[in-house]
């Protein structure tokens, strides 16, 4: 492994640490959230998303997931309330899922794996962009949907028709007037707990909001996700799946929950 990292035997989760130390640190994620054991606050306010749909201008396979890109150089597309304090802006959303309907997604509950997980990146508007948010505590914060095998969801389908154009890494085509609402599902109660990111550089930046209720997808559209490269063009072609990281300890950390 030179700089690069990925989901490989060589480049992988496990050996991560070797150029991350941050992966052994006290707020690692993702994590198993033990339902039993979240405890409920009272004082956990409602999230508050306002998004605008004029706001989504591009998608892109980075080589480790595909992520659609937000405008975010004004209050227009903003996360407030729930855990956090102040202003969150809407950076981008991407997923993670595997190759099997048995795993995919980065938090599990009460050990259960789904096979897709949903990530919503918000940045803290206290700081000057979201590079420098991502190195704060209160930096970033990421709402996170399980996506559950059932119906075929209509609102996932703009974005995975457009996956077909970004097949291999460093590719990326426009996308525009999305409203990433559409995605979420019809509760917004949520479990909460400081994390970090889920890929390297593993910074211990991220309010973690993880909805409780799930979203549908189909067997085809998982297809859609999995049919995907992490290669890039010229490249041994090589499937984007299992681009999760297993859970983290949870080293004395509280996770709470929004809902009685
Ligand atoms: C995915 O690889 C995204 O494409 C990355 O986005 C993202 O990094 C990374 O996951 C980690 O985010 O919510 N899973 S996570 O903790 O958002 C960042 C980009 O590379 C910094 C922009
Ligand atoms: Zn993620």
């Amino acid at each position: 492994m030179s700089h690069g990292w990925g989901y490989g035997p060589y480049d992988g989760p496990v050996n991560w640490c070797k150029h991350f130390p941050n992966a052994n640190g006290p707020r690692q994620s993702p994590i198993n959230i033990i339902s039993g054991q979240a405890s409920y606050d009272s004082a956990l306010k409602p999230l508050k998303l306002n998004y605008d749909p004029s706001n989504s201008t591009d998608i892109l396979n980075n080589g480790h997931s595909f992520q659609v890109g937000f405008v975010d150089d004004t209050d227009s597309s903003t996360l407030t309330g729930g855990p956090i304090t102040g202003t969150y802006r809407l950076k981008q959303f991407h997923f993670h899922w595997g190759a099997s309907d048995y795993r995919g997604s980065e938090h599990t509950v009460n050990g259960i794996k789904f096979p897709c997980e949903l990530h919503l990146v918000h940045w803290n508007t206290k700081y000057l962009s979201c590079g420098e948010a991502a190195s704060h505590p209160d930096g970033l914060a990421v709402v996170g949907v399980f996506l559950k095998l059932g119906a075929a969801n209509p609102r996932l389908q703009k974005v995975l028709d457009a996956l077909e154009a970004i097949k291999s890494k460093g590719k990326q085509t426009t996308f525009s007037n999305f409203d990433a609402k559409t995605l979420l599902p019809d509760s917004l109660d949520y479990w909460t707990y400081n994390g970090s990111l889920t890929t390297p550089p593993l910074l211990e930046s991220v309010t973690w909001i993880v909805l409780k209720e799930s979203i549908s997808v189909s067997l085809t559209q998982m297809g859609k996700f999995r049919s995907l490269e992490f290669s890039g063009d010229g490249e041994a072609h090589c499937c984007m799946q299992d681009n999760y990281r297993p859970t983290q300890p949870l080293k004395g950390r509280t996770v709470r929950r929004s809902f009685k």
